[in-house]
């Protein structure tokens, strides 16, 4: 037992040295000090030895269990402060890391061109006008002299909810509301953008698209005006050395009334695809205001005189970047829209 005793110890010792974890640890303290363990063992074993050796080997014993004891101590510290310390390693915080770069989205090609046609009016005096999407059969065609029998009013034309109510065909009635809402304080000087509604879908028709229209009430406004505004709009949207051209038409909302041109944006009139050779492009229809729709809205037609305009944003997003079929952006397609 006395051999047993020092080697025991020097295990204990080594095995507590080695020991990776508190598990080890643990595992070694239960291996020599536990109730089987064997340290606890030769104390038990020496009921059996003669009376006089008992005291030397007690002793012995204790001072081998008091050095396991303080080495285990010592060990179970130095090991706490390891896991501490790989715990920091693993859960720190690297403010020197790159950070996770998040995809960026950007506003889309159709809300672009809606704000740069709202910043050009905006420049230019005009206030910007909002209006409900689903309207009265008063407001988008009667107060604009489209009479009962135009074929704007047929169900193939418009989405009716019932025969009085329908979502808007075009932002006009916006322009009639603000009229009655201002009368008769003047300047009216707004744009209405907007979405608006109608039975058509194919390359070039969308069932909802979007419109910006304009309307100026003063007194004394002429046709020259209205050529001079939109002359400066079209030379801010596509460049200084865009000329207009205007050519009669009919709305039966203006009198008279005419579509304007911009010379190609593509190829700047020589005839190219986009402007199908003739070197011109149709953005707007525009007139002076019919003395009808004036009265409508609250003004005096022998005292005041306005012109108003419109412009399809899908066509004119469409002109601007050389796209081909409306539909593409509708369609949501990501590597459609990241290219503007
Ligand atoms: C167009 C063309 C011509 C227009 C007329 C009015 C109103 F309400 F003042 F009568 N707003 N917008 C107008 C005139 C719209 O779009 C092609």
């Amino acid at each position: 037992m006395r051999e047993r005793l020092p080697q025991i110890t020097q295990e204990a010792l080594q095995s507590i040295q080695i020991a990776r974890n508190l598990e080890d640890l643990k595992n070694t303290r239960v291996r020599f000090l536990g109730r089987k363990g064997l340290l606890t063992e030769i104390l038990r074993g020496m009921g059996n030895l003669p009376p006089e050796e008992r005291p030397l080997l007690g002793q012995l014993a204790n001072a081998s269990r008091q050095e396991i004891e303080a080495r285990l101590s010592q060990r179970e510290m130095e090991l706490k402060e390891e896991e501490k310390e790989s715990r920091w390693k693993r859960e720190a915080l690297d403010v020197t890391l790159p950070g996770v770069e998040l995809p960026r989205g950007h506003k889309h090609p159709l809300r672009q061109v809606w704000e740069e046609i709202e910043a050009i009016f905006i420049s230019m005096g005009f206030e910007v006008a909002h209006g409900p999407e689903v309207e009265t059969d008063f407001y988008n065609f009667e107060a604009l002299n489209i009479p009962p029998d135009h074929p704007a009013r047929d169900m193939q034309d418009s989405f009716f909810f019932t025969e009085e109510i329908l979502l808007r065909t075009q932002t006009s009635p916006v322009q009639i509301r603000t009229m009655q809402a201002r009368a008769p304080r003047l300047p009216v000087k707004i744009i209405a953008p907007g979405r608006v509604y109608r039975r058509d879908d194919d390359a070039t028709h969308s069932p909802m698209f979007h419109q910006v229209e304009g309307l100026l009430v003063d007194t004394g406004v002429t046709f020259g005006d209205l050529k001079g505004t939109l002359e400066t709009f079209a030379r801010r949207l596509y460049g200084p050395g865009t000329r207009i051209r205007l050519r009669p038409s009919y709305f039966p909302f203006t009198e008279p009334s005419a579509e304007v041109d911009v010379s190609c944006t593509i190829c700047g009139g020589q005839g190219c695809r986009v402007c199908k050779g003739t070197g011109w492009l149709e953005i707007l229809g525009t007139g002076m205001v019919h003395p009808g729709v004036l009265q409508n809205g609250g003004y005096d037609p022998e005292k005041v005189t306005g012109f108003a305009f419109g412009m399809g944003i899908e066509r004119v997003a469409m002109l601007k970047y050389g796209i081909d079929d409306l539909r593409h952006f509708f369609t949501n397609d990501i590597r459609f829209l990241e290219q503007f």
